[in-house]
């Protein structure tokens, strides 16, 4: 299967694309060219530019001394402020504020931006080495414990230095970052000296530098960081203390692997990075390991929501089939990594599942990440909670605010893919591209009220009339709720959709997931894409114990959740029983306009008074998960059972 998608690719090389690799079957098109004007996104990224941003920058130069840290490095002296790795959460400020702006442009973030990159740059040891922590703390202990996110820091610099150079033309912190990965290339790589990276990031990164400057030492140094794993070259914390390489992917050559283990930000980081160097160098057995590894994802560890990484002490992925809703950890940046992730799997593949994998950790568990003023963040996004958890302005740790920043912010990148000749619609986002398709100047523009209904409009309009083909994407849940056996709709009756070209009804052939529609295509041409929309019933597989007789509900790609601040006291009595009607009704003045799931249905209790059970039918109502607790502490679930006798009432 996976040779055979060498082969076929191989064909695509004949095509002169400048942002197309050698295995790449189809690539994104970059989000500075599309723009986006979409009821459901808009406001998300326009709260990443007035709010979240604003959040991380008070964070990391007021509220912690992250920039204070840069400044006493660039003195050589003073006592390093936080944790070791809180460089990192600068740069990808820097990565999220770089994104914004080319949406949003604001002087005064910028002018700010620079003054930060002037201390970065300032911090920068002659030999190209920079991480505040071990300038502040000792030079001479750098490079020793390969748990301490030196090379994941600068991974991070690298990739804020392109995304800087890419809206601004400034180049002050890309060179800084090239410099960095010089020093770690001749240090490592032409040095000859192991390293296993503590947290994979560096091999993304460095893949962005290799394409940025088509310096092929780059791309060396991406795969040399992947090939020096699972050969027990661990030193430090991981390796001497946990004894864990598994914990950081590095128990079995990449090669070998086969299940998914250990770290998931660190994993999906591994995982984006090897597909990058992958479509480069065609490397059957990393690709097959990416494809197996997927799979167990999918079919093993992948909760409804898309959210990764079932456990808190590893923050990571537990056994298989062990999915716990309460203290499911999910940790925002998993999710960003997994969305990274399958669009990479997408773009080797062009196989539609890994956007349907993508979208729904997108609606759900990423932006669920996030509430909807923007300045109050999840770490863990559970499936269950009693009430007590809610978002926090910052974390001591705190990975997850720029990186569902910079997720948001460069949401653009998404939507649209494209190969030499055709394009392909991969998300339903009010937005409008230009691309050029053979040399002949294509108008895309999209509109519709995706994911509250499934009607969506497409607009192409090539300058030439030519023959070309859209491919548009069949959303895997009008099937089945995900690509993998881990859960199935109650009833199996799919969802029909039907597609018009024109206003004219249109049989065009599904391959991998994409509808494909091929014609000469005209000016004003519109393609009208209807889904049907239903509730649906999802259940779990038996192997699933935490989800016995329980049943989520999904409404086009939204999973839904109870809340009790809509549904007083309903958390430990509601159950679902079969045949509960659903209607689903817009609610403008809710949670900044909503789709909501309303349904009579049982909920038990027991009155104290009498020492009795009572059962009453009352009025539920269900909103997307990704807005729970934008009102305050609230019990909430997602699985709920389906039968008196699943209940536990307290
Ligand atoms: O270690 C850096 C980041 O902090 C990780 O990616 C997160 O999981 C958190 O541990
Ligand atoms: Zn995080």
């Amino acid at each position: 299967m996976r040779s055979l998608l060498i082969c076929s690719a191989g064909l695509l090389l004949t095509a002169n694309l400048s942002a197309q690799t050698p295995t790449q079957k189809i690539y994104p098109i970059n989000f500075s060219k599309v723009a986006i004007e979409d009821h459901f996104w808009s406001p998300h990224l326009e709260k990443v530019a007035t709010a979240t941003l604003d959040a991380c920058v008070s964070y990391t130069e007021d509220k912690t001394g992250r920039i204070r840290n840069f400044e006493k490095a660039a003195l050589g002296s003073g006592k390093h402020e936080g944790i070791y790795y809180d460089d990192s959460d600068v740069y990808k400020a820097i990565e999220a504020i770089a994104y914004s702006l080319k949406n949003y442009p604001d002087k005064e973030l910028e002018a700010n931006t620079d003054g930060w990159i002037d201390k970065i740059a300032a911090a920068q040891q002659p030999d190209g080495y920079l991480n505040t922590y071990y300038t502040l703390t000792g030079l001479q202990d750098r490079w020793k414990d390969m748990e301490r996110h030196e090379d994941y820091c600068a991974g991070h610099l690298i990739e804020a230095g392109i995304a800087y150079y890419n809206t601004t033309g400034k180049d002050k912190l890309l060179k800084v970052a090239t410099k960095f990965a010089d020093h770690i290339d001749k240090y490592f790589r032409v040095g000859n000296k192991p390293w296993v990276s503590g947290h994979q990031e560096i091999e993304l990164a460095l893949m962005k530098l290799y394409h940025h400057t088509k310096e092929n030492r780059y791309l060396a140094l991406a795969d040399w960081f992947v090939e020096q794993r699972g050969k027990g070259y661990g030193v430090g914390k991981i390796w001497d203390e946990w004894k864990a390489p598994e914990y950081a992917q590095d128990d079995v050559p990449v090669r070998d692997q086969r299940k998914i283990t250990g770290h998931a930000v660190r994993a999906m980081y591994l995982y984006t990075g090897i597909a990058d160097i992958a479509s480069e160098t065609k490397d059957v057995g990393y690709l097959r390991t990416m494809d197996a590894i997927w799979d167990d994802v999918l079919n093993k560890h992948y909760y409804i929501t898309g959210g990764i990484g079932a456990s808190g002490s590893n923050e990571g992925f537990g056994k298989p089939f062990e999915l716990p809703n309460e203290t499911a950890y999910c940790e925002t940046c998993a999710s960003v990594g997994m969305v990274f992730w399958n669009q990479r799997m997408n773009m080797l593949s062009a196989q539609s599942k890994y956007i349907d994998v993508l979208e729904r950790t997108l609606y759900n568990a990423a932006i669920d990440g996030m509430s909807l003023t923007g300045n109050r963040f999840f770490y863990g996004n559970p499936l269950a909670s009693n009430g007590n958890y809610e978002r926090s302005e910052w974390f001591g740790t705190a990975c997850c605010p720029s990186n569902i920043a910079r997720l948001v912010s460069s949401l653009g990148s998404y939507i649209y893919s494209r190969s030499a000749t055709d394009l392909y619609v991969n998300l339903f986002i009010g937005s409008e591209t230009t691309l050029d398709l053979n040399k002949n100047e294509v108008f895309v523009k999209q509109t519709g009220n995706y994911p509250w209904n499934g009607e969506v409009s497409i607009e192409v309009s090539p300058k030439k009339s030519r023959e070309f083909t859209v491919f548009v994407r069949i959303p895997g849940w009008l099937k089945q709720p995900v690509p993998s056996s881990l859960y199935a709709y109650e009833s199996n009756k799919a969802n029909e959709y039907t597609i018009t070209v024109n206003g004219k009804p249109t049989v065009g052939i599904e391959e991998d997931g994409y509808l494909k529609l091929n014609r000469k295509w005209r000016k004003g041409d519109k393609i009208d894409l209807k889904m049907d929309m239903e509730v649906r019933r999802i259940v779990s597989s038996d192997e699933l114990k935490d989800n016995h007789n329980k049943v989520a509900l999904q409404y086009g790609p939204i999973v839904y959740a109870v809340e009790d601040i809509d549904n007083p006291n309903a958390k430990n009595g509601l159950f679902l029983p079969d045949g509960t009607e659903f209607q689903v009704n817009y609610r403008a003045d809710l949670l900044g306009g909503t789709n909501v799931i309303q349904f009579k249905a049982p909920v038990v209790s027991i009155d104290h008074s009498g020492g009795k059970v009572v059962q009453e039918e009352r009025e539920i109502t269900a909103i997307p998960y990704f807005l729970w607790n934008n009102r305050g502490k609230s019990a909430m679930q997602v699985w709920i059972p389906e039968k008196l006798t699943s209940v536990r009432v307290n």
